[in-house]
């Protein structure tokens, strides 16, 4: 018998969690539980954005009469996904033994949830009771009743308004030209801010990029659109990083050396650039000098970048080599010689290996009164040969030398005299006489 009974109550069991899922009315019970959600609004409903929540009353009736005792369960959560309602924390109530014509009630407070990311449109959230055991196994038992139903609307979510474009905002390193005129000099970080605070943001031509070559003036422009329009920015960048070339025209040679007279003419220079070009000074040379001596030519120029360039020569400018005097003059001695004849300055001057004979390359002759007492100590040597050609200075192709008459004062014996010979490039000859 017991076994028997315990077979049917089995398929009562089945029977009721069949209609349960079903969500119609058990016939096969005197007694039936019914769930109600939230009695102040039966088949309620509410709206609730992603991730928002509410709480929730139901109630539920077992009405009729039961035999013994029975218990059953309810869900306390439910939370909507995106596949439906999920439901969780289930809580038990028990029913006690009552007759046939009563009702009792059961209370139980829920929560309903939205997930994030949910679509928007309307949810029916279904409620009922499941897990029902009867403690007696024949007589009126409790089963499932009616389910009751929760609308869950989540809104579609207002699209944001934006009735402004993006800024724009290009981002330059070094942030300002480092040269003349709008160049820059050094090597240039183009990158850009874009912001949009009210809507999304696509852009073009906004990548960040680095000119490190000499460019002329190029464009870079961004372009960026949100929902509040397009805007765009442009920024102008030309580099030059490159000082000019310089080219000397004409002039002396980098490490030469040119007896005085023979120097190359001044030269000049020309400078090019290939990018930002020369500025209003153009090539600019100084230092030049023909005289005898180390020189130092310098060429500069400048493009309209600031960027400067420099290139120098160095060259010596050599002296002449003067010989002489020749006989009957002595140098380092103190030549002797009667006062009012004429002395015979015999002389020789080279560039080089080559020769002067042109009267044009002496620069002067000089004759100055001394102190005698400054030459004491120096040796003496009398002059014994006078001159009888003319007195004026000229070359003697004969000997192959210069010759400069001079003729001293007369009546100025116990004087003494230096005379001295200059050369167009400044070398000297000189001797000292005392007139007897
Ligand atoms: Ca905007
Ligand atoms: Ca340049």
């Amino acid at each position: 018998m017991k076994k028997r009974m315990g077979i049917r109550g089995a398929i009562a069991a089945a029977a009721a969690l069949l209609l349960l899922s079903a969500g119609t009315v058990a016939h096969a019970s005197d007694v039936t539980v019914t769930a109600v959600v939230d009695a102040t609004a039966p088949n309620g409903a509410v709206i609730l954005e992603p991730g928002e929540s509410t709480e929730v009353t139901v109630n539920l009736a077992v009405t009729g009469n039961q035999v013994g005792t029975a218990t059953f369960k309810v869900y306390t959560k439910w939370t909507l996904t995106a596949g439906g309602f999920v439901g969780s924390e289930p809580t038990q109530r028990t029913v006690s033994p009552q007759s046939g014509g009563t009702t009792s009630s059961y209370t139980v407070s829920a929560v309903v949830e939205v997930a994030e990311g949910v679509a928007p449109q309307a949810y029916i959230l279904t409620v009922g009771v499941f897990d029902i055991v009867n403690s007696n196994q024949t007589g009126a038992k409790l089963a499932a009743g009616d389910k009751a139903t929760y609308t869950v609307t989540v809104p579609e979510v207002a699209p944001p308004t934006d009735s402004t474009p993006p800024s724009i905002e290009p981002v330059l390193d070094p942030s300002a030209p480092d040269g003349s005129n709008d160049w820059y000099k050094s090597d240039v970080s183009l990158s850009w801010t874009v912001s949009d605070p009210d809507s999304s943001v696509t852009t073009t031509g906004c990548e960040p990029t680095i000119i490190t070559v000499d460019q002329f003036a190029t464009d870079y422009t961004c372009t960026a659109t949100s929902a509040g329009g397009t805007a765009s920015q442009t920024v102008t960048i030309k580099r030059d990083g490159t000082a000019p070339q310089i080219e000397w025209v004409g002039g002396p040679s980098e490490g030469a050396e040119y007896y005085f007279g023979s120097v190359p003419a001044e030269p000049t220079c020309e400078a090019t650039d290939a990018t930002s070009g020369i500025d209003g000074d153009g090539c600019v040379v100084s230092g030049y000098s023909a005289a005898v001596g180390p020189h130092e030519l310098a060429a500069t120029a400048t493009d309209l970048a600031g960027n400067k360039a420099g290139q120098t020569v160095d060259y010596e400018v050599l002296a002449w080599t003067l010989k002489g005097f020749y006989q009957p003059v002595d140098l380092g001695t103190l030549n002797v010689v009667k006062s009012g004849s004429t002395v015979p300055l015999k002389f020789e001057v080279f560039a080089g290996e080559t020769e002067f004979t042109d009267v044009s390359a002496i620069d002067t002759f000089k004759v100055g009164v001394i102190d005698c007492g400054s030459l004491t100590g120096v040796p003496t040597d009398d002059i014994e040969q006078y001159s009888t050609g003319a007195t004026v200075l000229r070359y003697d192709t004969t000997g192959g030398q210069f010759i400069q008459n001079w003729q001293t004062p007369k009546g100025k014996a116990g004087s003494c005299y230096q005379v001295k010979l200059v050369t167009d490039d400044g070398s000297a000859l000189t001797a000292n006489f005392r007139l007897k």
